[in-house]
């Protein structure tokens, strides 16, 4: 790291989280698979030493990752009742994010609090605003430092939290696929696995289990499709107009960006979406190309393969162009 953010190992975590006695734990808008399994395993590990821990998020549990809700242990933020709560923690754990805006809402009792803010993720280029960062880039998820940190700390998991956690890798991985999945990865996964939790019943509750209004959004985007840059690159884009036509929201897309790389030739995808505020970009890559390059002269960030940015309200085929011609240019570069 060539930064000077006070970056923290796993026995330093451990050390601050020994002295406290209360703990929020918090992560993303939107929050998917490795944010909210992240969470509830270590809700677990901390309440089996007797911690007083709350979840306190800014979007509540969505539907096809309840099966990580069954205690009702995720809070959604409303202010009047969690202000304090976050204001008088002793350590407020902030999982798989690394910018204080990520909890919207949340952001500035987050900050506001008395304790200590920490840190742990594995997204790169991390702002400063914690007290505390136990980041893993190389990490495949949020889920793989948690289940490091448990097992640092000799915490015996059981199948709940094994649960919890093959959700964050198994989403953050794409199942299994993308940059990052390692051996050691699939030897933490078997180490989970023996607890006796099904992979074929959590994947079909997680991706195989959506309302019909899904795959009718699903349609409208795929028949939208635009090739560009000679078939290299391909862009998709959702509109609120779509979302209200469907009977669909912002929480249907998760994951559709990835069609936009099964076609043969397509090295770089984008999906756009319409949000009230703007547009969210999603960009994805085969290998060759950095998104999170691409990203960042948008004014977001990310993975090499895998990054993000938000635009203020614009024309739709305006930014699209915009976007081809940036990824038309590295593509070159590429050759
Ligand atoms: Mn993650």
């Amino acid at each position: 790291m060539s930064d000077t953010l006070p970056y923290i190992d796993i026995p330093a975590l451990l050390e601050t989280l020994s002295g406290a006695s209360r703990v929020v734990l918090t992560t993303h808008v939107n929050p998917d698979g490795d944010a909210l399994g992240s969470e509830a395993a270590m809700f677990t590990f901390l309440s089996s030493r007797g911690v007083d821990v709350r979840i306190i998020n800014a979007d509540p549990v969505p539907e096809n990752l309840s099966l990580l809700d069954d205690d009702s242990m995720f809070e959604t933020w409303d202010a009047a009742a969690h202000r304090d709560v976050l204001l008088d923690a002793d350590v407020i754990l902030c999982l798989d994010f690394n910018q204080s805006d990520r909890v919207r809402e949340m952001e500035e009792s987050m900050l506001g609090g008395r304790g200590q803010r920490v840190v742990i993720d594995h997204h790169l280029h991390p702002r400063p605003f914690a007290d505390g960062y136990l980041t893993v880039t190389e990490a495949s998820s949020t889920a793989e430092i948690v289940y490091d940190i448990l097992a640092h700390a000799g915490f015996d998991i059981d199948r709940h939290t094994a649960l919890a956690l093959y959700v964050g890798i198994v989403t953050d991985t794409g199942s299994f696929r993308f940059e990052r999945t390692t051996p050691r990865l699939h030897r933490i996964t078997a180490d989970l696995l023996e607890t006796g939790i099904e992979p074929m019943s959590i994947h079909r509750r997680i991706y195989d289990d959506y309302p019909i209004e899904r795959t009718m959004l699903l349609g409208r985007i795929l028949a939208g499709i635009e090739r560009r840059c000679d078939g290299r690159a391909s862009l998709l884009a959702v509109t609120r107009e779509m979302f209200v036509e469907t009977g669909t929201t912002v929480e249907d897309i998760e994951n559709i960006v990835n069609y936009g790389l099964a076609i043969r030739g397509v090295e770089v995808t984008a999906l756009l979406t319409q949000l009230d505020e703007g547009w969210k970009i999603s960009f994805r890559s085969r290998g060759e190309i950095a998104v999170n390059d691409i990203a960042a002269e948008f004014g977001g960030g990310g993975h090499r393969l895998a990054s993000g940015a938000r635009v203020r309200n614009g024309d739709l085929g305006e930014l699209k162009d915009r976007i081809a011609e940036r990824f038309c240019k590295a593509l070159g570069e590429s050759r």
